[in-house]
C-alpha cells in the first residue's frame, strides 16, 4: 500500500464520524502521489504526511446567550487551527445548525492548501458553531457573536490567529465580534478580516471571492482558446459569494440563469438580476424565492437545486456535496464546459470523477474560491501598515494574485504528468510550499 494510503486509512481509522473530513483528506492525499513518491523517504522520516493531516490545536467550548425572551440558549463552538507552518492560522467561521467537529476539520483542512496557493503568508484554520442565524433577531445575533467571542479572544491575535466569515458569518457578525474582541483585550488589531470599512476593513473583500471566480474561470476559459463572454452561466447558491460571483461573471459578458438557497432554485432567462438579489438577501435577509415575485419572467423551483438546467458553466457556490454524480452527469449531458467550485467541496468525489473523465475544464474550490481569503491576507497588510488601499488596487491585486493560482495549477500539474488536471495541480502546489516550511521547522 502506497504511503498516502496508508496515511489515508489512518486518518478514516482515527476519526470515526467525520464522513466530510476523510473525503477532504482522500481527495488530497490521492492526488499528492506523485510528489509523495518522489520523496517518500524524506515524508516517511519526518511522519510529515501523519503531520499535515492533523491539526495543531482544536478548541472547544459552551457559547451560552440569553434570547429576546430571556431564555438561556447554549450552543457548541469551535477553533480548528490546523497549520501555521506559512503563517498565523487564517480561515473563517461558519454559522450554521449543520457544523461540527468533522465539517469544520475539513474546512480547515482544504484551507490549509488554499491559503498557500495565494501565496500569502497565511496558515489554516476554520471556526464556527452550530448556532442559526436565520430568524434571529440583531440583538440576539449581537449577544451571540459577544459571548463566541468571550472564550475565542483568549486563542486568537493578529500574529496568532485571523477569523473571518464564511456561511451565516458576514459584515454585522464580523462587527460585533471584532468590538467584543476589542473590549476584552483593548486592542485595535487586524484581529479579524471581512471587517466594516470604517473600522480597518478592506476595499474589494466582500466582492473578492465571487470575483476571484469570475477570474480564474476566464483563465481557464483562456486557456483553452474559449472565452466567458456569452456563455451561459449557473450559480447556486445566493449569498456572499454567489452574489458576486453573478455579478463578475455578468460584467465578463456571460449571462447567469439561475441562483438558489437551500430551499430552491430561481431560473431567469434574461439574466439575473443582481440588484434584486442582493435587495432580498443582504437587506431584508430574505428568501430566494421572493425574487420570483419581483421579476417578471422568472420561475422558483421549490426543492430541487440548479443542476438540471441547461449551462456552459456551472459554479457551486453554496455548501458541501451540493453536486452529486447524477447531477454531474445531467450537466455533462447538457453540455457543460466549465465547473468552477465558489463553495468549499461543493461536488462529491463521484462527480468531480464524472467532470474529469467527460473532459470538462473543472476548478476545485481551494483554487477557485481562493480570492477572498486572499482579500482578507491584503486585508492584513493594510492593518498592519495602518493604510488602505483604493478598490481599483485590491482588485488588480486579486485579478494578479487568481491570474498567478490558475499559473501554479496548470504548471504544476503538467510538471507532475497530469496536463489539465487541476486537482492534481492544486493540490501539489499548495501542499509543496507547506511541507518544505514543516520539514525546514523541525518536528514541531
Ligand atoms: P452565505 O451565508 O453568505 O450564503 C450561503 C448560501 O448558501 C445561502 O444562499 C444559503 O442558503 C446556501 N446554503 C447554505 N447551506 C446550505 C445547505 N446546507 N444547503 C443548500 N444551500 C445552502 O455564505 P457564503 O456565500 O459566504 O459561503 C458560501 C460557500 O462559499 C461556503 O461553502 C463557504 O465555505 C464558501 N466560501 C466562502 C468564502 C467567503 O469569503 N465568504 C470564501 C471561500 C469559500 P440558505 O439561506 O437557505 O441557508
Ligand atoms: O473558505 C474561505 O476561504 C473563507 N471562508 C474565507 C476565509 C478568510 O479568512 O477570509
Amino acid at each position: 500500500m502506497s504511503y498516502s494510503s496508508e496515511v489515508f486509512e489512518r486518518v478514516v481509522k482515527e476519526n470515526p464520524n467525520e464522513p466530510e473530513f476523510h473525503q477532504a483528506v482522500k481527495e488530497v492525499l490521492s492526488t499528492l502521489e506523485p510528489i509523495v513518491t518522489k520523496n517518500e523517504k524524506l515524508y516517511r522520516d519526518a511522519a510529515l504526511l501523519e503531520r499535515i493531516v492533523e491539526p495543531e490545536r482544536i478548541i472547544s467550548f459552551r457559547v451560552p446567550w440569553v434570547d429576546d425572551k430571556g431564555q438561556v440558549q447554549v450552543n457548541k463552538g469551535y477553533r480548528v487551527q490546523y497549520n501555521s507552518a506559512i503563517g498565523p492560522y487564517k480561515g473563517g467561521i461558519r454559522l450554521h445548525p449543520s457544523v461540527n467537529q468533522g465539517i469544520l476539520k475539513f474546512l480547515g483542512f482544504e484551507q490549509v492548501f488554499k491559503n498557500s496557493l495565494t501565496g500569502l503568508p497565511m496558515g489554516g484554520g476554520k471556526g464556527g458553531c452550530n448556532f442559526d442565524p436565520k430568524g434571529k433577531t440583531d440583538n440576539e445575533v449581537m449577544r451571540f457573536c459577544q459571548s463566541f467571542m468571550s472564550e475565542l479572544y483568549r486563542h486568537i491575535g493578529a500574529d496568532t490567529d485571523v477569523p473571518a466569515g464564511d456561511i451565516g458569518t458576514g459584515a454585522r457578525e464580523v462587527g460585533y465580534m471584532f468590538g467584543q474582541y476589542k473590549k476584552l483585550t483593548g486592542l485595535y488589531e487586524g484581529v479579524l478580516t471581512g471587517k466594516g470599512l470604517a473600522f480597518g476593513g478592506s476595499l474589494t473583500r466582500t466582492e473578492a471571492t465571487g470575483y476571484g471566480v469570475g477570474y480564474i474561470s476566464a483563465e481557464m476559459m483562456n486557456g483553452a482558446g474559449n472565452d466567458v463572454s456569452g456563455k451561459v452561466v449557473g450559480i447556486s447558491g445566493s449569498g456572499n459569494v454567489a452574489i458576486y460571483c453573478a455579478k463578475k461573471f455578468k460584467e465578463l459578458g456571460a449571462k447567469v440563469i439561475t441562483v438558489s438557497d437551500s430551499n430552491g432554485y430561481i431560473y431567469d432567462e434574461n439574466g439575473i438580476n443582481v440588484d434584486v438579489v442582493k435587495e432580498i438577501k443582504e437587506v431584508k435577509r430574505g428568501r430566494i424565492k421572493e425574487y420570483a415575485d419581483i421579476v417578471k419572467g422568472a420561475k422558483y423551483v421549490d426543492g430541487k437545486r440548479p443542476w438540471g438546467e441547461k449551462m456552459d458553466i456551472a459554479a457551486p457556490c453554496a455548501t458541501q456535496n451540493e453536486m452529486n454524480e447524477a447531477e454531474a452527469k445531467e450537466l455533462v449531458k447538457n453540455g457543460v464546459k466549465l465547473v468552477a467550485e465558489g463553495a468549499n467541496m461543493p461536488l462529491t468525489l463521484e462527480a468531480i470523477k464524472v467532470m474529469q473523465d467527460n473532459g470538462v475544464l473543472y476548478m476545485p474550490g481551494k483554487a477557485a474560491n481562493a480570492g477572498g481569503v486572499a482579500v482578507s491576507g491584503l486585508e492584513m497588510s493594510q492593518n498592519s501598515i495602518r493604510l488602505s488601499w483604493t478598490f481599483e488596487e485590491v482588485d488588480e491585486r486579486l485579478k494578479g494574485i487568481m491570474k498567478n493560482i490558475y499559473k501554479q495549477v496548470t504548471e504544476t500539474a503538467e510538471e507532475f504528468g497530469k496536463k489539465g488536471d487541476f486537482v492534481t495541480g492544486a493540490n501539489i502546489a499548495g501542499f509543496k510550499k507547506v511541507a518544505t516550511a514543516m520539514l525546514a521547522q523541525g518536528v514541531v
